[in-house]
Order: C-alpha cells, then sequence, then structure tokens
C-alpha cells in the first residue's frame, strides 16, 4: 500500500469545499490517514515548494499557500500517488476533465483548489513536512475487504 500527500488550498476552504473534496477521495476507496486544518508558514511554504523554486510563479505560489488555512492530509491505498493525481485533474483547471476536482471547481491555475504529491519520493518528503508520525492512524477501513476483493 502506498500513501501520499493531499491539500486543499485556501481557495478551496475559503470556498467551503472541504467537505466535497473529501468526498471523493474517501469515496473512491483510499482510507484517510492523517487530517489537519493548519495554516502554513512561510518556512514551511518554501520547502515545500523547493522544487519550483527558480519558476517565476515562486514568489506567488508561496504567498497564496501561506493566505489562508489548508487542509492537510494524508490518503493509503493502491497507487495512492497516480489515483489522487487522477482525481485531481491536470494543473490548469481550465484544461482539466470534467469529473476531475480541478476541472469541476476551478479555472484558475494559480488558484488551482488542491495539491497532491506527484511521485512516491514527494509524498514521503511532504508527509514528514507536513505531520509527526504520531499524527498518523492507519487503521484498515472495514469495507477493503470489498475494496480490494480479488488481489
Ligand atoms: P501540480 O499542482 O498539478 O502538481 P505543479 O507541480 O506543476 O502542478 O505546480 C505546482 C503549483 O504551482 C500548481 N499547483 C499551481 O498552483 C502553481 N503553478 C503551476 N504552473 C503555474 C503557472 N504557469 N502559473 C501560476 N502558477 C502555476
Amino acid at each position: 500500500m502506498e500513501r501520499t500527500f493531499f491539500a486543499i488550498k485556501p481557495d478551496g476552504v475559503g470556498r467551503g469545499l472541504v467537505g466535497e473534496v473529501l468526498q471523493r477521495l474517501e469515496r473512491k476507496g483510499l482510507r484517510l490517514v492523517g487530517l489537519k486544518l493548519m495554516r502554513v508558514s512561510p518556512d514551511l511554504a518554501q520547502r515545500h515548494y523547493e522544487a519550483h523554486k527558480e519558476k517565476p510563479f515562486f514568489a506567488g505560489l508561496v504567498s497564496f499557500i501561506t493566505s489562508g488555512p489548508i487542509v492537510a492530509t494524508v490518503w493509503e491505498g493502491r497507487d495512492a500517488v497516480s489515483v489522487v493525481r487522477a482525481l485531481m485533474g491536470a494543473t490548469d483547471p481550465a484544461k482539466s476533465a470534467p469529473g476531475t476536482l480541478r476541472g469541476d471547481y476551478g479555472l484558475s491555475i494559480s488558484s488551482n483548489l488542491v495539491h497532491g504529491s506527484d511521485g512516491p519520493e514527494a509524498a514521503e518528503r511532504e508527509i514528514s513536512l507536513f505531520f509527526r508520525p504520531d499524527e498518523l492512524v492507519g487503521e484498515a477501513r472495514p469495507e477493503e475487504s470489498w475494496i480490494y476483493a480479488g488481489e
């Protein structure tokens, strides 16, 4: 089983979409193992977006993610990283497929609602940036015998 980091950004929290967004991941069958509402400090934002520090939009990225509360989460499941990326949709919401989170709820590339780790290594790094090990609860959902039936 794989784990991934997923966050609802300040626009998603501010637009009242927390419940809807979490419900999509939950209904897919992923197991919620970490959840917190928090403010991101400038230092944490810079470390989180380290890979983008040379990009022209880096300063905007940091100021946006620190502009209001976010919901930080960790999910576990089969191919959790790529499953969550597929549920999110393409980076630019104007080009995201309908049925994806960004495709259904947004138009702005800078305020694009959600963040999800883009690979297993990024997931490990991001989970440890946002959560202490004792904040994660990895208990199986009772229905997982159906979710993973036949494996
Ligand atoms: P994703 O969030 O889909 O993994 P990345 O990793 O390419 O996309 O970009 C990280 C974040 O940077 C995006 N979520 C978005 O908020 C912002 N971003 C990406 N490209 C642009 C852009 N051209 N202009 C403004 N912001 C951008």
